[in-house]
């Protein structure tokens, strides 16, 4: 008989999520883990079941723009996929965005709404983009405490009723860059009591949505990100046309398929400032730095779904004479995968749990300026880690893993933007140098390191060791730099920011693995030690510019 090779299949996600399970164990005080537990078993069954079924079959959708009716008038109509209409509908209902701001387990309500999301994003093409970007403008006019806009749209933001439910972009990038923001065209005339934006976005993701946050310079404005301002703009007048927008077209993207990113000219869209009408560029940071978290939840429910897959595959697939599963090397390559993944969530969820104890007023000055610096840090490293592992997942699965129908490129299609929007991971290391010059943060993240690394139990030392060692060369290396001078320590910035990120991950499993070990589970020191093994020092002492210099000029 012919064979036919069994596919992968997807188990539930968070029933299979094992890191997920022990972290929410440890973290969360019984009373909240009883009442969160039921919704994410919830969104695991869905996520796992009806949402990646559709999200499988529909795969090849793509949003559509059509610019002009039938008789030549413009109406710029984006017709989304159905993946993405029931994405919508089911971020809503369960709350994704919403949970967050109903802060119902007060500093837990951040680790409940991104654990909802982490389950959620792998099985919608993405549809955490403009959830990120929902949540992220909440958060700016929160931050922002503009009383008429917060009438007008945070109830719409945070909606659990698809009917009622907005969603919001966030336009920043111009033809000018993306990274460098303070350079913007967009010009902002007054208009009455509002102001008519003329320019043009370059990358406005989620061109569909209800609202959005962008930049304009107001006339008379200097130059430079102070100059600009921070507008509110619905994309919508009241009778249902463009408020000045025309969508000149869709991107065509490596991935990110179904997410309609659109070039736009605005052309007089009415525009509401935010807060006053300079420091834009500081004043949408909140956003920013929402979106940024996101990116980072989004990186490691990408790496998680791409081992349960691969992991299920190896159970089923045969090659000379054995299962995968039982080929040392193919099992020593996944366990370096999963422990790069492990790391990576421990990361993120810190600066999950940072956010929730910020918003729940119970943040201390030091966990503030960690919050800060660890932002960034879990968004560029855990994007770094995610392409790595989308990719060696792709090779788990031999060509299988490079065929479309198997459902399998798009991990990786999708994961490769991730250290690309919402700052790179060059811009990202510079911020976080921002961050250790303008807030301090490098001592809370010494200490933090230290602290994690020392609850260590006798088994774990020597990771905790090796995760002290890293950061301490980290800061040494940053000493010599600023005494030679700006160049050297931005040459070095993005070796300097993987291993801070990368000890920090590090100390994070240490102190679990000491948790879970006292409870009979010794999986987490095993991702530890791997984890250990991997590297976590990127730091090169000696000065590589005049080869730098070659090498790239070459
Ligand atoms: O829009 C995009 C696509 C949307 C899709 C979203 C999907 C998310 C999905 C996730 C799920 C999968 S992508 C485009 C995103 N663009 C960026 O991320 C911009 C990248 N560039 C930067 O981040 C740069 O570092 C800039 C633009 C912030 C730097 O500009 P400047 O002009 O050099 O800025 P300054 O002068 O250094 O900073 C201005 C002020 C300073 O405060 P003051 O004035 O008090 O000294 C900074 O300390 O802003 C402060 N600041 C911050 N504060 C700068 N960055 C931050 C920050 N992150 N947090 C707090």
């Amino acid at each position: 008989m012919a064979f036919f090779q069994e596919p992968p299949s997807l188990p539930d996600p968070f029933r299979a999520d094992r890191v997920l399970q022990s972290y929410l164990d440890r973290v969360l005080p019984a009373d909240v883990k009883a009442a969160v537990i039921p919704e994410l078993e919830e969104m695991g069954e869905l996520a796992g079941g009806p949402l990646h079924a559709l999200a499988m079959a529909d795969r090849d959708s793509l949003p559509v723009h059509t610019p002009f009716d039938a008789w030549g008038k413009r109406v710029d109509h984006i017709e989304l996929t159905a993946t993405w209409k029931e994405a919508a509908k089911v971020a809503a209902e369960r709350g994704v965005v919403a949970t967050a701001y109903e802060r119902k387990h007060g500093p837990y309500s951040r680790i409940h709404q991104f654990a909802l999301a982490y389950l959620f994003n792998p099985s919608t093409h993405v549809y955490s983009c403009p959830l990120a970007m929902t949540d992220g403008a909440a958060k700016t006019l929160v931050s922002h405490k503009n009383s008429a806009l917060l009438e007008r749209a945070l109830g719409r933001l945070t909606s659990r009723d698809p009917k009622k439910a907005w969603w919001s972009g966030q336009w920043m990038t111009e033809r000018t860059g993306g990274s460098d923001v303070a350079i913007s065209e967009t010009v902002a005339r007054k208009d009455g009591d509002a102001y008519r934006l003329y320019g043009t976005k370059w990358f406005t993701s989620a061109a569909t949505s209800d609202m959005t946050l962008t930049l304009a310079r107001p006339e008379g404005n200097p130059p430079g990100g102070s100059g600009l301002a921070l507008f509110y703009l619905e994309l919508k007048n009241p009778d249902g046309s463009l408020n000045g927008i025309v969508v000149n077209r869709l991107k065509d993207k490596l991935g990110t398929r179904m997410v309609p990113t659109a070039e736009l000219t605005l052309d007089g869209a009415r525009a509401l400032p935010v807060s006053g009408l300079g420091d834009g560029v500081k004043n949408i940071t909140p956003m920013l730095n929402i979106t940024r978290t996101w990116n980072a939840v989004c990186s490691v429910s990408g790496m998680q779904r791409g081992l349960l897959m691969a992991k299920d595959y190896a159970k089923k697939r045969v090659a000379f004479g054995n299962k995968l599963s039982e080929k040392p090397l193919h099992v020593d390559t996944l366990a370096g995968l999963q422990a790069e993944a492990n790391a990576a969530f421990f990361l993120c969820f810190r600066a999950v749990e940072l956010l929730g104890r910020e918003e729940a007023g119970v943040l201390t000055e030091e966990e503030s300026k960690l919050l800060r610096a660890i932002t960034p840090l879990a968004k560029l490293v855990t994007a770094k880690q995610a392409v790595g592992v989308a990719s060696e997942v792709l090779e788990a699965f031999g060509g299988a893993g490079y065929v479309e129908d198997t459902g399998l490129p798009v991990l990786l299609r999708d994961a490769q933007v991730l250290p690309i929007w919402e700052g790179t991971t060059n811009v990202l290391s510079l911020d976080l140098l921002r961050a250790l010059g303008k807030s301090g943060s490098m001592e809370p993240l010494e200490r933090e390191v230290s602290q994690r690394a020392r609850a260590a139990d006798a088994e774990g030392k020597a990771c905790g060791l090796a995760a002290e060692a890293a950061i301490a060369h980290a800061k040494a290396w940053l000493m010599g730099a600023i005494e030679k001078g700006p160049p050297a320590i931005e040459a070095g910035a993005r070796r300097f920011a993987l291993t801070v990120g990368r000890a920090v991950e590090l100390a994070l499993l240490v102190e679990h693995a000491a948790w879970a070990r006292a409870r009979g589970d010794g999986r987490p020191l095993a991702a530890a030690r791997r984890f250990a093994r991997n590297g976590v020092d990127r730091i090169v002492d000696e000065d590589l510019s005049e080869d730098a210099r070659v090498l790239a000029g070459e």
